[in-house]
């Protein structure tokens, strides 16, 4: 078995590809839920709807989240009304929010509610919240802090980030499956999606508990860079390294995941690396790492479990 650590656009891709290599049995998803937030009274979870979109194959690919073929109604509607515009709720992805929050306020939890909105849209691979607690990841500018989606969606990623927090997090248990997945006996390895390290891979990793039980196991960790040839395929990844003084390409991600990870799939543009990452303890490999449609997501799927399996039979 298999557990992928996924925030939203590159872990809804990577975890789209592990999950046509893998059965249903196989491989377990858990989803960043730190971008999480409350929106006209909706409990809407970005991350966790964008994977779970793009394993029912109804995902938006051009924007990497939302439905694709969506239509807009409610939002003109809301603008004629003079309300809240700024965070574009498409009308079948309203669905999900107003059945998500009805769900909830009738007492089920976050990860119930995830598999019954994924079995409803016929997806069998099991998506989980990082954990079942309320987790807000909140971002300090010069001036102030920000939540999360009035930093990346209303100011567009512009404020430089100092700092960055997870409210709630001490509170934050893993959820269920998470938990039962680190402790399976049947784990072989868990892959690192290209996600975000800093706001969809620390918020799961920050949970209390966490770092010591993934510490503790004997399975290889291997994280595919979200940074190709010194730069973010999209999103503030490669601005907020260089905001907190990280070496703004695929070393600095190596070097922030150096005591977690012991292997790293990078792009093949990044083969000049090669030697840097000798000084590295970290079994690294190079292949094409973009993921434009399925047949590119199941390749870098196929790198990082083969690196998985040759990590494995070194032991
Ligand atoms: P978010 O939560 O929606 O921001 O999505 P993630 O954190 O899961 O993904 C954002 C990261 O995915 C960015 O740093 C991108 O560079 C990376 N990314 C997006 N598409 C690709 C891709 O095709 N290949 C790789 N290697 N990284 C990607
Ligand atoms: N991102 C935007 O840049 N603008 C939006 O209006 C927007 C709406 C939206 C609605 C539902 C949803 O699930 C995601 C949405 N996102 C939007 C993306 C979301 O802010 C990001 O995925 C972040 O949470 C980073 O992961």
């Amino acid at each position: 078995m298999i557990l992928a650590l996924a925030g939203g656009v590159g872990g809804a891709k990577l975890a789209n590809g592990l999950a046509q290599l893998l059965g249903p049995s196989e491989l377990v998803i858990a989803v960043n839920t730190g971008d999480d937030f409350r929106h006209l009274g909706l409990h809407i979870s970005p991350d966790l709807d964008s994977v779970m979109y793009c394993l029912a194959g109804v995902n938006n690919k051009e924007t990497g989240w939302g439905l694709a073929g969506e239509t807009w109604n409610f939002m003109e509607a809301m603008k004629r009304l003079g309300g809240p515009i700024w965070f574009k709720l498409g009308d079948g992805d309203l669905a999900t929010h107003v059945e998500r929050t009805r769900l909830l306020t009738a007492g089920k939890t976050l990860s119930a509610v995830t598999a019954t909105l994924c079995e409803r849209l016929g997806v069998a691979h099991r998506i989980v919240p990082m954990s079942d607690n309320n987790v807000a990841t909140i971002v300090r500018s010069k001036d102030r802090w920000h939540s999360f989606q009035e930093y990346f969606v209303a100011l567009k990623c512009e404020p430089a980030v100092m700092e960055i927090k997870f409210d709630g997090i001490e509170f934050a248990k893993p959820s269920p499956m998470l938990l039962a997945t680190l402790e399976s006996k049947e784990l072989e390895g868990i892959v690192i999606c290209p996600s975000n390290p800093f706001v969809s891979i620390d918020p799961i990793l920050a949970i209390p508990g966490l770092r010591a039980l993934i510490d503790q196991l004997k399975v290889p960790i291997v994280a595919v860079s979200p940074i190709i040839d010194g730069r973010a395929v999209k999103g503030p990844a490669l601005k907020m390294m260089k905001e907190m003084s990280l070496e703004p390409n695929a070393i600095g991600v190596a070097r922030y995941y150096w005591h977690l990870i012991d292997g790293f799939v990078l792009d093949e543009t990044d083969s000049h690396l090669a030697r840097e990452f000798e000084t590295f303890r970290i079994r690294t490999v190079f292949a094409d790492t973009i993921m434009k449609d399925t047949n590119d997501q199941k390749r870098v799927a196929g790198a990082a479990l083969k690196l998985v399996a040759d990590l494995r039979a070194r032991e």
